[in-house]
């Protein structure tokens, strides 16, 4: 028998904050590679989770939501979903069914002008209970995929699934990523296949505790914030880890610690169980909160936090 040639390729998840983007690549992948949150704009950095099987490897990006800005973080933001955008085999284009007109229209132009193979996901179908919605949902899209299919002679087999990605499907993410397969190129894999994602259990780490601030913290605070971990050492078995928790503005210090630091116990203990389940051991923990005023907006800070473009 003819043995299968090996498949490789660089896949971006792409699409308008809170989609569930980054819910769909822990999904893929079967690991918390990307942080999670009910708030808009809570993936900053492109993020990879690489699936490895015997005759393929596909890179997933996850990147953060659409966002156009001039300066300052948010423009890192545009950057690194534009960047998801440019540097892909295969692209897939994630919309809210419960926003469906809406997303389908911000997406039509970036899939109409793409280069690379692209499949579309309407998620969230779980937030749309009507029947007759559900129907307009299904005709909006088959229109959708109609008026790119004319447009885009190069991309003839758009393949559309309905899904809520906050239940388990297996068959979904058994036929999403043989139909990616399919797509992808012949080549050997780009990473040891032993590994799931390219970043390090410190980054992991540090994205964890900045998950636990965007799902604790309320109103606009978790976008003013950044997380530095600023030790990640072994200390007779146990990791000692350190870590800043970096505001804006003085006023924000105080919620952060909150009554009596209810709220950094909180934090400390969110975070301190998702980075011990990761490491599998006990960690000790140590949250400081700091200001550093308006840092969003200043270059020296951006590229402290490695929120610059790299090319
Ligand atoms: N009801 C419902 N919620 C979902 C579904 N899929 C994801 N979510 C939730 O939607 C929210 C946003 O999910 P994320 O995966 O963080 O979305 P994202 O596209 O990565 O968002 P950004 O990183 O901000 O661009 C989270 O609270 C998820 O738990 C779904 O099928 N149904
Ligand atoms: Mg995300």
């Amino acid at each position: 028998m003819k043995e299968k040639k090996h498949k490789s390729g660089f896949v971006s998840l792409v699409g308008p904050s809170n989609a569930g983007k980054s819910t769909l690549c822990n999904f893929l992948i079967q690991e918390k590679v990307s942080i999670v949150s009910t708030k808009v704009q809570s993936t900053r950095q492109r993020v990879k989770g690489i699936y490895n099987d015997k005759n393929s490897q596909l890179v997933f990006v996850d990147a953060p939501g659409f966002i156009y800005a001039k300066k300052g973080l948010n423009s890192f933001l545009q950057s690194e979903w534009e960047g998801a955008l440019k540097d892909a085999d295969c692209l897939v284009f994630l919309a809210r069914a419960n926003h469906i007109k809406k997303d389908l229209d911000y997406i039509e132009n970036f899939l109409i002008y793409s280069k690379q193979p692209c499949l579309l996901i309407i998620n969230k179908m779980d937030l749309v209970k009507d029947k007759d919605k559900i129907l307009e949902i299904q005709s909006m899209s088959d229109l959708f995929i109609k008026k790119i299919k004319e447009k885009k002679t190069d991309n003839k087999d758009i393949k559309t699934w309905f899904v809520s990605l906050s239940k388990d499907n297996d068959s979904f993410r058994e036929e999403l990523l043989k139909n990616i397969t399919n797509i992808l190129p012949e080549s050997p894999a780009f990473y040891d296949k032993e590994i799931y994602t390219s970043q390090s259990m410190r980054d992991l780490g540090q994205e964890y505790i900045r998950e636990s601030c965007f799902n604790l913290l309320s109103q606009e605070l978790p976008y003013s914030l950044v997380v530095q971990i600023r030790k990640w050492q072994k200390v007779k078995s146990i990791y000692h880890i350190y870590a800043d928790l970096i505001v804006s503005r003085e006023s924000h210090k105080g919620i952060v610690v909150g009554k009596n630091g209810s709220m950094i116990k909180k934090i400390g203990q969110n975070s301190r169980a998702l980075i011990e389940k990761m490491l599998d051991e006990k960690i000790f923990l140590k949250l400081f909160v700091k200001v550093r005023e308006d840092w969003e907006d200043q270059d020296s800070f951006l590229k402290e936090y490695k929120y610059t473009q790299t090319k």
